[in-house]
């Protein structure tokens, strides 16, 4: 089928993959962390001894919570305990190669010192640029830093979530718009090192109706950072399209839909680059002092970084920090143990993407992008011990070994070849301990 391909001023402005080195970059982080951490860290979920159910972040729009409480929160935070090197040390060790960092959420409030409000990180009694300090450590460990920027700001006079109507209204939104402008371009000219904007609170009317501002605004942003990398959330197209304009075509550089879900086929992920963003309970992002319902293992977090890489995206895990800036004991033993396999592991994940090959039943298959080889991700070890893999026709068997124990080789089988691919049987000796990764060095057929 042809795609239709309607003119647009406002659609998406290339087609296809970037292919310039910082999106090759970006493109083989494979794991990446996102930190939510503004006031709402404070409340942590509750007011006045009652439970928040809703996302902790999103406690302002809550009945239960009085918006003049929550916009004084900022004269409360102080983070005793903060220690952006402590933050990135352990983002390294849990093998991060990006973090995502919140600079302002949808309560407006900025943990960098914005010239354009009072309500930063300034005027707190912490008064010190935490985002600074934070960009700074994990510059110095080696992870890249993207901004994550709300477009919705409950706390700008001009922001509104429905297309202004009158005069008045009107004018006030062009002074958010302002704003918005201004402080984004504060963002790239006060954090240099930053490698890319994360948008989010870009779904209202109004917001939505500024396709040909938000157009040109993210043309000034490219123009301050060469390389610059936005995902698919900052704008519509002139006929309200999000994400994919009115062509079907992918606007910006990755898809960014993919939040608290994943892609199941090769065919879901229309050849675009993408990540997902995940957090550790259900749909918690900043620090909620009681999470209830199902929390992840890290068991199962490995297994979607997989599933994530096989299918050519990033998996970014979220932490919420608490109040006083202190990552809790959970989110520190999954990145903890996360680390420890990624240490064992890493290279299974690292510049790798989708193989070209079926999916399997016993786990994931990765392709390192560079070297060629490929790295069967083992989740379920089947009760034979024998694993099934099918190659494409032309392939041979090649070599295969434990990647913690290059010089265990695996016994292979051939089933049988056909011009729809070549099937093989792999014995595993051991019961592994799961998920253990095999490197495959497939080999070509005479
Ligand atoms: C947004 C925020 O509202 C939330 O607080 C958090 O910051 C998250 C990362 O982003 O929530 C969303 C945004 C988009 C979708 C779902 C939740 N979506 O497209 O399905």
């Amino acid at each position: 089928a042809q795609r239709s391909s309607i003119a647009l001023q406002h659609g998406a402005h290339h087609i296809g993959k970037r292919t310039d080195a910082q999106m090759e970059i970006w493109r083989n982080y494979g794991l990446g962390q996102f930190i939510h951490w503004g006031l709402y860290a404070i409340p942590g979920g509750h007011w006045q001894g009652k439970y928040y159910p809703g996302a902790a972040e999103w406690i302002r729009s809550w009945s239960g919570m009085p918006n003049e409480d929550y916009d004084h929160l900022y004269q409360q935070f102080n983070p005793k305990n903060f220690d952006a090197n402590a933050w990135a040390a352990q983002a390294k060790a849990m093998g991060a190669r990006y973090v995502i960092i919140t600079t302002k959420h949808h309560d407006g409030f900025c943990i960098w010192p914005s010239k354009y409000t009072d309500y930063t990180i300034a005027n707190t009694p912490y008064k010190k640029d935490a985002l600074k300090e934070i960009v700074d450590a994990y510059d110095a460990v080696g992870i890249d830093v993207y901004l994550y920027f709300s477009i919705i700001d409950w706390n700008h006079k001009g922001y509104q979530s429905a297309a202004p109507k009158t005069v008045a209204e009107k004018r006030d939104y062009e002074t958010f718009k302002t704003f918005t402008a201004n402080q984004l371009k504060e963002l790239l000219t006060n954090y240099p090192s930053a490698k890319g904007l994360w948008f989010d609170g870009t779904w209202d009317a109004a917001w939505v109706a500024q396709a040909a501002f938000a157009d040109s605004l993210e043309t000034e942003l490219r123009a301050m950072r060469p390389g610059l990398i936005i995902g698919s959330r900052f704008r519509a197209d002139e006929n309200g399209k999000r994400h994919f304009d009115t062509n079907g075509d992918l606007m910006d550089d990755y898809e960014q839909g993919w939040e608290r879900k994943l892609p199941k086929t090769i065919a879901d992920i229309h050849g675009n680059d993408w990540d997902c963003v995940m957090t550790v309970p259900e749909n918690q992002w900043g620090y909620h002092s009681e999470w209830r319902g199902h929390v992840k293992t890290s068991t199962e977090l490995i297994e979607m970084m997989a599933q994530s890489v096989a299918l050519d995206g990033n998996f970014v895990l979220n932490f919420g920090p608490d109040g006083q800036g202190t990552i809790r004991p959970e989110e520190a033993k999954l990145a903890q143990e996360i680390g420890d396999w990624m240490q064992i592991n890493h290279e299974a994940i690292y510049d790798c993407g989708y193989a070209g090959l079926e999916k399997q039943d016993w786990g994931y298959i990765t392709q390192n992008r560079k070297t060629g080889k490929y790295y069967l991700i083992v989740f379920n070890v089947p009760v034979s011990g024998t694993l099934k893999i099918k190659n494409a026709s032309g392939k041979g068997i090649g070599k295969l070994y434990d990647l913690a124990h290059p010089e265990q080789q695996y016994e292979t089988e051939e089933i049988h070849r056909s011009a729809e691919g070549n099937e093989y049987f792999i014995h595993l000796k051991d019961k592994p301990t799961q998920p253990k990764v095999i490197v495959w060095e497939s080999s070509d057929l005479d």
